[in-house]
Order: structure tokens, then C-alpha cells, then sequence
């Protein structure tokens, strides 16, 4: 029984995040938790300065955010909300049929879902896909969904009608969210780090001092588009690995080339956020234990391509977790000086180097100008040699 909403309001308006908080509280929903996206960045900065009687729980993924949510129903009764970018609707495929469907426990949740790759707009290749099917995926999932007008008089209709459906239902019902719904929020907190560099520095420093023979995997984001970048600024035909999409999964692409290529030296540019997302990956990495991969991972503690929300990395130490999962060594280095000292003198694999990086990026930061398919034919060229 699905709902569509057949009028465009064209972006005249924008909500402001006080607003949606008052709308979203009147409707008793204040648990909220999931992984961020950009179309939503602004709510999630309005929820990073704690409001008064919300709560906000930072996942690692979208799967494990609808089980949060369930037990939070358990708990309470109440509905809680699950946030994701569309990408996070694969992820809960698995909770959806299994956890929340009525065939199964008919647990109520409201998802609100950053709708990345809308048909008709200018969006990156990995969301393309998702985004034309994300309305059908919905019905498949028999998840009736409204999408949020982009003025708070109709979305207080909507939203009240989507709890109205997820609760009449006792399971899952969704709210789109389109780019430019939201108005620009102005934190009044943000958490600024002064180590010695920035991800971008720790990149280069990295590919300055490699031989050049090895084989680099980077994850989505813009840790991918510095490589890119970096690449082009040295002349060099990127030939790297740029995984655009499929979060927390770049370790797991190397741990397939490196088992394959025990010859080559293969490197992870990762991730805190991304780490944490498929952290069960360091298990099967240091069960398996090919002693060519390198596992670099670039703590800002924050999702930083999604806008820099927290990530829960400050209250974890990857180094012990990749140590007992295997990994043959692990450090944490916070410098330039010491970042080149152990690039130039790599032990045997599996190895990890946590590198605690500031947030932030280049506003210039552009994004490959080659296909994904491009790309994987470099890479793969690259790989023969
Ligand atoms: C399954 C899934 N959920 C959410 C996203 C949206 N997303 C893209 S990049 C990113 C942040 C990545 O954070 P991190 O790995 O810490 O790298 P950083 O951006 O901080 O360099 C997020 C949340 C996604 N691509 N896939």
C-alpha cells in the first residue's frame, strides 16, 4: 500500500532544521540514529548540538541503526527513526524482511532516506542506479513512503501521515528526502583536531614515497577524489583502484587482489567511518593473512564526505582490534615525519597504519573525470604488468 506524493514543489522553500525538530517532536519521534548522507547534512549538524529531548545514536551501519531502532521500539513503544542515504537501503534489506516485516516480529520504524541519484539530476555514478530504483525497491519491500515537501505547512502532514503508516502497519514506512529540502544549519558546536595533517597531506605523503609498483585501493569518498586528484597533479595515469560506491568494502576488493597477486604490495586508503561499517572485514583479512597487504586507514573520526558528522572511532583502538584479529602489526602515527619513516621501511603484511588525520578537505576538491569503467580497465592493466 504504498503513497506517493505527485506534487514537486520545486524548491521554492526549504525547511529549517528548528522546525522539523518541532514537527518530529510533536510526533513523539525523538530517538534518532543511522549513518549520514549529504542530503540531510544539515539535520544531522541540528543533532550534533544535542536539542533538548533527542537522542541520537551514531551507527556504523544502516542494517545494525534498524536493529537499534527495534529495540528501541521493544523498549519503549515508540517509533524510532532510521536515517541512511539510499545506498543504506541495500543494508536493510536483511532487517526489513527478517526483523521488522509482519510475516516476522512487526516491529514500526521510520526511515528517512536521502534520496542520492534522483532520475533527471546531476549525480555521481554510484547512485545512479540506486536511485532509479530505490521507488520500486520500496514496493518490493512493501514499504509505503512519502517524500518530504520542501515547506514545513506540508511536511507536517507527511510526516505525521508516514508514523501514521509505519504505525497502523507495525512495521518499516519511509520518508524521502530530496537535495535542497533542508535549510543551511549553522552548528554551534564543532569539534576541531590539530594534528599534523590533513587526509590529503597523509595521501601524498603516502604515493611520494611508495616505489610506485604497488597496487592502491581507496575508499568512497573523498579519499578516493584526493588519490585521483593526486595522480593527475603528478602526471601519472591514475591507475588505482577508486572505489566510488559499496562503503567499508575497499579492504575486502585488496584482501581479493592481494590473495590473488602475492607478489604485489597492495595498499588500503581507508576510512574510520568506512572501517567501522564492515569492521568484521579485519577478521577474515587476518584469518587469511597475506603478508602484501597494507592497510592504511585515515582517522578524522568523522564521516567527513558526508558533511564531518562524528563517527564512534574516538572510543575505539583500531590498532588492538586489527592486532587481535590477526593483523602482524598495527601502529597509530600522528606525523609527516613518522608517516614517511614507516613508509619507506614496511614490515610484513597484514599490516595496518591508523593515521590520525584533521578533518576537511579542499573546497576545489573535484571528482575523477574517467568512468568507473575507465578506471577499472586502468586498474586492471595496471594489475597485469
Ligand atoms: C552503505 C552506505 N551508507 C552511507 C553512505 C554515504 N557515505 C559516503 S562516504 C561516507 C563517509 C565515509 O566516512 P569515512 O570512511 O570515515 O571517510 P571520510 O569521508 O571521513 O574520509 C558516507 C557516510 C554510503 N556510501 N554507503
Amino acid at each position: 500500500m504504498n503513497i506517493e506524493v505527485s506534487q514537486d514543489y520545486g524548491g521554492l522553500k526549504m525547511i529549517k532544521c528548528e522546525e522539523l525538530a518541532k514537527v518530529f517532536k510533536e510526533n513523539e519521534l525523538t530517538f534518532f540514529t543511522g549513518v549520514p548522507d549529504s542530503t540531510f547534512k544539515d539535520w544531522m549538524k541540528y543533532l550534533a548540538d544535542n536539542p533538548p529531548g533527542f537522542k541520537n545514536i551514531i551507527a556504523v551501519n544502516e542494517c545494525e541503526a534498524t536493529a537499534i531502532a527495534s529495540g528501541y521500539h521493544l523498549a519503549t513503544k515508540q517509533i524510532g527513526a532510521v536515517y541512511m542515504q539510499n545506498s543504506g537501503l541495500g543494508k536493510v534489506v536483511n532487517p526489513v524482511t527478517s526483523l521488522c516485516s509482519g510475516d516476522v516480529y512487526s516491529i514500526p520504524v521510520l526511515f528517512m532516506i536521502g534520496w542520492r541519484g534522483e532520475p533527471e539530476k546531476k549525480d555521481e555514478p554510484q547512485h545512479k542506479m540506486m536511485g532509479r530504483v530505490m521507488i520500486p525497491l520500496l514496493d518490493c519491500l512493501e514499504i509505503p513512503y512519502k517524500i518530504l515537501p520542501d515547506n514545513i505547512k506540508e511536511a507536517e502532514t507527511t510526516i505525521r501521515e508516514v508514523k501514521q503508516l509505519a504505525e497502523q502497519n507495525s512495521s518499516p514506512a519511509a520518508l524521502i528526502i530530496k537535495k535542497g529540502t533542508l535549510e543551511e544549519y549553522v552548528a554551534k558546536k564543532s569539534i576541531k583536531t590539530n594534528y599534523g595533517m590533513s587526509r590529503e597531506d597523509a595521501i601524498k605523503t603516502i604515493v611520494d614515497n611508495l616505489n610506485g609498483d604497488e597496487v592502491l585501493v581507496s575508499t568512497t569518498g573523498k579519499t578516493s577524489r584526493e588519490l585521483f586528484e593526486y595522480r593527475v597533479a603528478r602526471s601519472e595515469k591514475p591507475r588505482d583502484f577508486y572505489t566510488v560506491g559499496i562503503m567499508g568494502c575497499s579492504a575486502s576488493i585488496a584482501l581479493g587482489i592481494a590473495l590473488q597477486k602475492p607478489k604485489k604490495n597492495v595498499f588500503v586508503f581507508d576510512g574510520d567511518g568506512a572501517v567501522l561499517m564492515q569492521m568484521g572485514t579485519l577478521a577474515t583479512i587476518g584469518h587469511y593473512n597475506p603478508k602484501n597487504f597494507y592497510h592504511i586507514v585515515f582517522d578524522n573520526s568523522s564521516y567527513d564526505s558526508t558533511g564531518g558528522q562524528p563517527t564512534v572511532s574516538p572510543s575505539i583502538d583500531f590498532k588492538k582490534i586489527a592486532l587481535s584479529c590477526g593483523y602482524k602489526d598495527a601502529e597509530y602515527i600522528e606525523t609527516k615525519k613518522d608517516l614517511e619513516k614507516i613508509i619507506k621501511n614496511f614490515s610484513e603484511g597484514p599490516k595496518m597504519i591508523i593515521i590520525k588525520v584533521n578533518k576537511g578537505a579542499r573546497k576545489d576538491l573535484g571528482r575523477p573525470t574517467t568512468t568507473p569503467i575507465e578506471n577499472k580497465k586502468a586498474f586492471m592493466e595496471f594489475l597485469k604488468k
